[in-house]
């Protein structure tokens, strides 16, 4: 985090003073999270700047919260990276009012994004070979992906191409899917099982340059799992989170985020069993989240999942926030069988499998089924 304070009042250099911090000097302070320092960046009589740099050392961070978390099955997928750090960061974006666009999981479905930007209003720009690298809204909307950009779809690449160019410009914030974790794992030499559209992505990366290549793993890689926007009135994350772990930071919220409330059950797709942490929810946050394909989307207790399934011939959706307004584009194609049919809404759903069912029993709580992982 930087923060930088400037004066053009003279004497300017006694912002100094001040901040009992010399002009000339490079001031560093060792914290529990990391190291701050205070430079000038310029310092004259008519105007000075001091820079506060706060160097969060995630390492540091997640060895005093590390430990064996009884239930998390996923912990050696989520604690190797700098979670904490992120969450930091999901506060301070508290500030950040809207209106945003929120749209649900891209899967590389490019050209239904762009059809979706379009009907927003948004103005996608372009560079010299037509491929669209960057967007704005006449309104100043900020555009805000829940993440699962990447796998299964027709153009990946295009997509990450896009976003990354939209999240750098300030004009979106987009939060990680699962898939964007896969994939770096990958990026980074990690052994992952390539499925679930992971061969398609690596195919199409494969016929971009390494500079761009190496600018998607860095972009990944800056993902944090969460958002906490609108004064905490609206939370972000890829496949929601309930409400004690609103601008929370642990290996289990960071799971939470990703994957779901997984119960570590599979069903008879083989797919994971998810609790609908939804149908429970009571906050007062509105929580905003894709990762379970339904037809529709709609409102289960404040929450919305704007996963339509795109990439599997449904449509791509958004929420226009503060107005809740649904705007959405059908896919042109079905870029992707489905390992199980669309599910229906949480709040319709009765349909439990045998495995869920016998969870839901064990657990005096009902079980949704799951879908696409
Ligand atoms: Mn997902």
């Amino acid at each position: 985090m930087l923060l930088t304070v400037t004066t053009t009042h003279v004497p300017a250099t006694d912002l100094g003073y001040l901040l009992v911090k010399h002009p000339d000097r490079v001031h560093s302070l060792a914290l529990p999270t990391g190291t701050a320092y205070v430079c000038y960046p310029e310092a004259t009589a008519q105007r000075c700047t001091a820079a506060l740099l706060l160097d969060v050392d995630p390492r540091r961070l997640t060895a005093k919260t590390r430990r064996v978390v009884a239930g998390l099955t996923l912990g050696r997928y989520v604690n190797d990276r700098p979670y904490a750090a992120s969450s930091l960061l999901a506060a301070a974006l508290a500030e950040l009012t809207g209106p945003f666009d929120l749209i649900g999981d891209v899967h590389g479905c490019r050209a239904e994004l762009e059809a979706l930007l379009a009907k927003l209003g948004w103005t996608v720009d372009r560079d010299d070979s037509g491929r669209p690298v960057h967007a704005t809204h006449p309104a100043g909307r900020t555009a805000v992906f829940v993440g699962d950009l990447v796998d299964r779809g027709p153009d990946s690449p295009g997509v990450l191409r896009l976003v990354m160019g939209m999240v750098a410009a300030g004009t979106a914030l987009c939060v990680s899917g699962n898939h964007e974790q896969k994939l770096l794992r990958k990026l980074r030499g990690r052994e992952v099982k390539v499925s679930h559209g992971l061969a398609e992505t690596l195919d199409q990366l494969a016929a971009e340059p390494p500079g761009f290549v190496a600018g998607v793993g860095t972009f990944l890689d800056g993902l944090i799992s969460h958002y906490v926007l609108d004064g905490g009135r609206l939370v972000v994350a890829h496949a929601g989170l309930k409400e004690q772990y609103h601008g929370r930071a642990s290996g289990r919220v960071r799971a939470f985020a990703l994957y779901g409330d997984t119960t570590g059950e599979t069903d008879e797709y083989g797919l994971p069993v998810r609790y609908p942490w939804a149908r429970e929810y009571r906050g007062s946050a509105t929580v905003v989240y894709g990762h379970t394909p339904t037809p529709t989307a709609e409102w289960v207790n404040n929450t919305i999942c704007l996963d339509t399934g795109a990439v599997f011939g449904g449509a791509l959706t958004a929420l226009r926030y503060p107005e809740r307004e649904i705007v959405s584009v059908p896919a042109a194609a079905q870029y992707y069988a489905p390992a199980r049919p669309l599910g229906p809404a949480a709040r319709e759903d009765s349909a439990l499998n045998l495995n869920a069912e016998k969870i839901s029993i064990l657990a005096g709580h009902p079980v949704s089924r799951t879908s696409m992982v």
